[in-house]
Order: C-alpha cells, then sequence, then structure tokens
C-alpha cells in the first residue's frame, strides 16, 4: 500500500514510519504537529466493534443517534433524525470531529483517497459518501445502511469524525456543476455529532497528532490536545465558561456515548485496571486528569501536559469523553468510598466527544509539495523519539 519502515516498539506493536509523498495524498491529522515524520499503527480489524454518534441541532429541530456496528468488513449504519423536513437529506461523514464552530468546524467530506463526492455505490466517491437518508411526514428518517468503505476500525476509521445531516438532498456528484463533485449541494448542516466509541477493545488507532473536544451546555468551550509522537507528552489547551468558582474534577471517560450525558459515557478511561488518583501518581486512571480551576467569573483556563493520556496508538482517547465535574476531585485521597473510583467529584456538569482535530501550521505547504519531503534516512527513528 505505501513505502513504510517497519521497527517495534517495546509494547510489542509495529510501527510504520511512512515516507511522506504528495502520491499517498497523505492527511495532515496523522503529522505529529511540528514534524514531517508521519506515524501509525499497523492496520488491525478486529470483529463486532460497536461506536455511537449523538446528533445535535446545528440551527435547526435535527437531532437523532446513530450506531455503528461492525461485522466482517462490513459496517452497519443505524438509529433514527427526527425533526426534519419530509424528503431526503444528504448524510455524510465528515473529516474532523471538531464542533468548536457548530457542524462547520467539521471540514469537508471524509475523504482519504482524493476522490470525488459520489453515492455509496459508486466507485467515484468519498468514504463520508453515505447518500441520502429519508423523513417521512411526520419528519422522522429511519436509517440503516450498510456501507463497504465506512468503517470504525483501521486505518481509515471514522471513530472521532463526525456525522452531518444536511438541509437538502445530495444529488449524489450528479448535479452537474462543481459544488456537486464536492457536496452533492446538500445545503445548510442541520445537525452534526462526533462518532464515539462504545466497546472496550484494543482499537488499534492510527496515530493523530491533533484532537478537539467542544463541550456545550451550561459549561461551554472547546479544549484542543496536540502530541508530538507516540508516548510523547499530551497537551490539552483552552478555555472553559460557565463554571463556579473553584475547582472541578476534569477526566476522560471511557465510552464516546453521550446520548444520556457523562452516565453512557462509562467510568473514568482505565486500560490498566488502576485505582483513581492524581495526574502526578504513578497509581490513577488514565483518564485522571485532576482539576482546573474556574476564576470569580467562572472562566477557567485549561494547560495540562500530562504523559499518560495519548491520541495515539491503543490507548488512544479519541472517540472517548471528556468530563468537567461538579465538584472538586480528591485525587483519591479524601477517604470517601468514591475516592478510588471518581475522586467524589460529583455529577458530570458539562461532556463531550474527543474528535480529531486540524492541523496547523506549515502543514498546507506539506501537502501540496510534489517532491518527498521527508527523507527517512536523514530523521531517523531516535530522533523522531
Ligand atoms: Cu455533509
Ligand atoms: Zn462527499
Ligand atoms: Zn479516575
Amino acid at each position: 500500500m505505501c513505502l513504510f519502515e517497519l521497527t517495534r516498539r517495546s509494547h510489542g506493536s509495529l510501527l510504520c514510519l511512512l515516507t511522506l509523498s504528495k502520491a499517498l495524498n497523505v492527511h495532515c491529522e496523522f503529522l505529529a504537529p511540528n514534524s514531517n515524520t508521519l506515524w501509525f499503527l499497523e492496520e488491525s480489524k478486529m470483529p463486532g466493534e460497536k461506536a455511537v454518534c449523538v446528533l445535535l441541532p446545528n440551527g435547526s429541530d435535527v437531532k437523532g443517534t446513530i450506531h455503528f456496528e461492525e461485522k466482517e468488513g462490513q459496517c452497519r449504519i443505524y438509529g433514527e433524525v427526527t425533526g426534519l423536513t419530509p424528503g431526503k437529506h444528504g448524510f455524510h461523514v465528515h473529516q474532523f470531529g471538531d464542533g468548536t464552530n457548530g457542524c462547520t468546524s467539521a471540514g469537508p467530506h471524509f475523504n482519504p483517497e482524493g476522490k470525488l463526492h459520489g453515492g455509496p455505490g459508486d466507485e467515484e466517491r468519498h468514504y463520508g459518501d453515505l447518500g441520502n437518508i429519508t423523513a417521512d411526514e411526520k419528519g422522522v428518517a429511519k436509517v440503516d445502511i450498510t456501507d463497504k468503505l465506512v468503517s470504525i476500525v483501521g486505518k481509515d476509521s471514522v471513530v472521532g469524525r463526525t456525522i452531518v445531516v444536511h438541509a437538502k438532498e445530495d444529488d449524489l456528484g450528479k448535479g452537474g456543476d462543481v459544488e456537486s463533485t464536492k457536496t452533492g449541494n446538500a445545503g445548510a448542516r442541520f445537525a452534526c455529532g462526533v462518532i464515539g466509541i462504545t466497546n472496550f477493545a484494543e482499537i488499534l488507532f492510527y496515530h493523530m497528532a491533533r484532537a478537539v473536544c467542544f463541550l456545550a451546555g451550561s459549561v461551554q468551550g472547546s479544549l484542543t490536545f496536540s502530541q508530538e509522537y507516540p508516548g510523547g507528552a499530551c497537551e490539552i489547551k483552552g478555555t472553559l465558561h460557565g463554571l463556579t468558582e473553584g475547582k472541578h474534577g476534569i477526566h476522560i471517560l471511557e465510552f464516546g456515548d453521550i446520548s444520556q450525558g457523562g452516565i453512557s459515557a462509562g467510568a473514568h478511561f482505565n486500560p490498566l485496571s488502576k485505582s483513581h488518583g492524581a495526574p502526578e501518581d504513578e497509581d490513577r486512571h488514565a483518564g485522571d486528569l485532576g482539576n482546573i480551576e474556574a476564576d470569580s467569573e467562572g472562566q477557567a483556563e485549561v494547560t495540562i501536559t500530562d504523559y499518560v493520556v495519548s491520541l495515539m496508538g491503543e490507548y488512544s482517547v479519541i472517540g472517548r469523553t471528556l468530563e468537567v465535574c461538579e465538584g472538586v476531585d480528591d485525587l483519591g485521597r479524601g477517604g470517601h468510598e468514591l475516592s478510588l473510583t471518581t475522586g467524589n467529584s460529583g455529577a458530570c456538569l458539562a461532556c463531550g466527544v474527543i474528535g480529531i482535530g486540524k492541523c496547523g501550521g506549515n502543514i498546507n505547504s506539506l501537502q501540496n509539495s510534489s517532491t518527498a519531503i521527508h527523507d527517512s534516512s536523514q530523521n531517523s527513528l531516535s530522533d523522531a523519539f
């Protein structure tokens, strides 16, 4: 499939170092923010994976829940969307899991092969092209699609990306104008949501350099995650508003299912079966990020550098949920019966699914270059680590 060098990491996963070239149509999301080196895990398909997407209105009354189930190389996408006008509505997977600017920041259709827009049955189509869903006279669309390109495992997984429901019918690339070959002229984005994982299996994610989590509701704001290379520090930054003054627990939860807020997102993400603790503790959940502190205006500046949270590899947090709690996380030291599971930090105030983020900086110039930029012989593995 491409030119790579293989190397082995201590935990036994195969990593590939890919030489970047235009021919590979590389997506910037796989690139470490400040390097030309591209890391990812060997593709791994596992049977019976599940994911979910909670669609929230974006200037409309459209909402719904969509489930994903992967079996034997096919993905079933099913659920219900309500609040639509009767008739057909474009239904796509868009590239980024970024809800910072409503559904707009989800970017274009997910298109890892650089093809034109089409219908789900076409050879020439985006991976994200799921065609139309059809609403009845009550505005309800029952969705049940089986697709060969949309997948929730492996290199082109849609976990951490966004589903968008559009105002208009998708012309499936046959509209005769330029826009038809990009978007299918499906119009405004009426609802969207980030696709999250719903079962704990060792899904081997490709490495994502950036992720983003958008929180809506009484607490709002957006947090960006960045990580330079596998095993490197993960930086989490952003500003949250609408908090009460003081400290609030902040955690990553196991599942990306926010259909019932933090409750359906499960417990603190804990792949190594440890006790709840402080971020600096040896004995802590992978999802334990401690507390953030809001000022008298209810605003919290978040700047966390964490060495356990990762955007890469089998313990990636992409597709999981970030929550901000009502109370203070006692970091496992409170002596309360909940101290060692949740830090006794109370109910979930706000939560959002961690999605795949856009990259900034020099990425576009890298993508537009017609020559291979990265010569693996000049930038050895030891440099990258
Ligand atoms: Cu779309
Ligand atoms: Zn498309
Ligand atoms: Zn915890």
